[in-house]
Formats: structure tokens, C-alpha cells, sequence
């Protein structure tokens, strides 16, 4: 059994899924967390066959609910070697003088403030620990604003930040931080974006190769695996086909 312990936030779909399954296949132990507590289960069931396996469920949101979640972890989970903070989706895409502070909302509390709250029960652990591994799942949205993306990017834009002021404040503290941020990736991400309309969210990924959750698990667990001194700091990946946000190669 391997020693070491990754919490992944979302990984009830998508990114987060896919690198609980990469992390489990090369011998990682896995904290999940989502708020789907039923794929929490199903996903659990099936990783503990290869790794220990632990299921949280809240909401991020919730600042309450994931001090409660995280500090009552069983004492084989206390040690958390790795953080995923995954857990986000954009909500809508619209102009910022059509978009609503429902959605302005979710995704500030969601990708922003979330990413915090659990940043804030796992970093003194790993202050604790003298050890630790970071990574902060931003977008290529936190590099560039697209329109209609105003808040998402923002929220993007403030995870960008959130990564580097992480890496400049734990620097002595022997943990590393570093964020991934990738292009367009055929998850669950446009379903949520444009509210259940699964037509308008699969012609986002038609005509063109988009990334899968699967090509970002494998370089999550890249950056996981470098020799221990060698911290990631900023990585951004897109598929062949896109070259930012708004340039892709649709045919
Ligand atoms: P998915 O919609 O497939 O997955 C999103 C995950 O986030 C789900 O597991 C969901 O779990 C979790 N989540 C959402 N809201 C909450 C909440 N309030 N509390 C707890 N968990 C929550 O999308 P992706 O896998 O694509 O997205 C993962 C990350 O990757 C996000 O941060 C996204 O912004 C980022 N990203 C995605 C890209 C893409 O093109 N797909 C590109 C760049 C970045 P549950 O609903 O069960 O709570
Ligand atoms: C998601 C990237 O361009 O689909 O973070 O909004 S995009």
C-alpha cells in the first residue's frame, strides 16, 4: 500500500474523477469529496480494491460543513499528502450586463472561496507535517478574459493568484504548490455551465479534438511524481486545436 494520500475535491465527475481512477491505478490513497454522495459511493466502491479510500461529502460553500468533514477524518486519513483543489464549474456564459448574481454567486463561492476554505483546514497540516503537495486547478480562463467569461475568468483569475500567493507565503515550509490550467476538456463542465442543456453543452466540444478528464489526471500525476524538490509552479495545457481561449480549430 503506498504511504501517500491525496484529497481531490470534485471528483465526483470529470478532472477529479479521472485522476481519483489515475491516482488509485498508480497507488495513491484517495480522500474524495463531491457533493453527490451516491457517485461518491459507486467511485469509492470501486478504487478501494487498489488504494484506501475515504468519502467526504459537502459542499464547499459551506464553510462549516468542510471544517466539520476535514477535521473529522478517521486517523489512517489525517495525514493529507497532496490537495486537489478541483472542485468548480462555470455557471452560465453570458454578458456581464445579462448575467445574474445567482450565478456571479456559485461561481466566486464555489471556485473561489471553496478552494479557501479547504485550503485552510489542510495547510496547517501540512505546515505540521514539514510536508505537503498543493495543486490548484485553475483554467486558461485565468490567463485570459473571453466574452461572456467576465466572472468565470475572474473566479479563474483569483485561483491564479490564490496559487502564487500560496507558493510565496509556504515557501520555507517545505510544501509544494502549484497550479494546473487547462483548456477546453470534454467533462460535465458545459452541462453544468449552460443548466442541463445537453445540446448546447456537447456542441462545445464538436469539430475540433478537445483534451479529455482523462490527459489532465495523467499530468496531474506528473507533477505529483517529480522528485520531491522539484515544484510545478504554473502549468497550461490545451489541445492541438486550441490555441487560447477564443482560437480554436473547429472544422
Ligand atoms: P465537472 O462538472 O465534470 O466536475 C466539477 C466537479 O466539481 C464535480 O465533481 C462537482 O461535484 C464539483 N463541485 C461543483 N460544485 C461544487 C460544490 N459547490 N461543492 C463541492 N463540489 C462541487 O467539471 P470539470 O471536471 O471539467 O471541472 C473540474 C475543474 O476543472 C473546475 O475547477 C473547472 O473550472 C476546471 N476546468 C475545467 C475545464 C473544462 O473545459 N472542463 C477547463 C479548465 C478548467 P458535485 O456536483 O458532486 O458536488
Ligand atoms: C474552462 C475553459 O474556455 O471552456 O475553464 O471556459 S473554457
Amino acid at each position: 500500500m503506498s504511504t501517500k494520500t491525496a484529497l481531490i475535491t470534485g471528483a465526483t465527475s470529470g478532472i477529479g474523477a479521472a485522476t481519483a481512477r489515475y491516482f488509485a491505478a498508480n497507488n495513491i490513497n484517495l480522500i474524495l469529496c463531491g457533493r453527490r454522495e451516491e457517485r461518491l459511493q459507486e467511485l469509492g466502491e470501486d478504487l478501494k480494491q487498489y488504494v484506501n479510500v475515504y468519502t467526504l461529502s459537502f459542499d464547499v460553500r459551506d464553510k462549516a460543513a468542510v471544517a466539520d468533514a476535514i477535521s473529522g477524518l478517521p486517523d489512517a486519513f489525517q495525514q493529507i499528502d497532496i490537495l486537489i483543489n478541483n472542485a468548480g464549474n462555470a455557471h452560465g456564459l453570458d454578458t456581464i450586463q445579462d448575467g445574474t448574481t445567482e450565478d456571479w454567486d456559485a461561481m466566486i463561492d464555489i471556485n473561489v472561496k471553496g478552494l479557501l476554505y479547504v485550503s485552510n483546514m489542510i495547510i496547517p497540516k501540512m505546515i505540521a507535517q514539514n510536508s505537503g503537495h498543493i495543486i490548484n486547478i485553475g483554467s486558461t480562463a485565468a490567463k485570459e478574459v473571453y466574452p461572456k467569461g467576465n466572472v468565470y475568468c475572474a473566479s479563474k483569475h483569483a485561483v491564479d493568484a490564490i496559487n502564487q500567493g500560496m507558493r510565496i507565503d509556504l515557501n520555507g515550509y517545505n510544501i509544494r504548490v502549484g497550479a494546473v490550467h487547462p483548456g477546453m476538456v470534454e467533462t460535465e463542465f458545459s452541462e453544468v455551465r449552460f443548466k442541463g442543456d445537453s445540446e448546447r453543452a456537447s456542441n462545445v466540444y464538436k469539430g475540433f479534438k478537445p483534451l479529455q478528464a482523462q490527459d489532465i489526471a495523467e499530468i496531474i500525476h506528473f507533477v505529483v511524481t517529480r522528485p520531491y524538490h522539484v515544484n510545478i509552479a504554473d502549468l497550461v495545457v490545451m489541445s492541438v486545436d486550441q490555441a487560447s481561449s477564443t482560437v480554436v480549430n473547429k472544422k
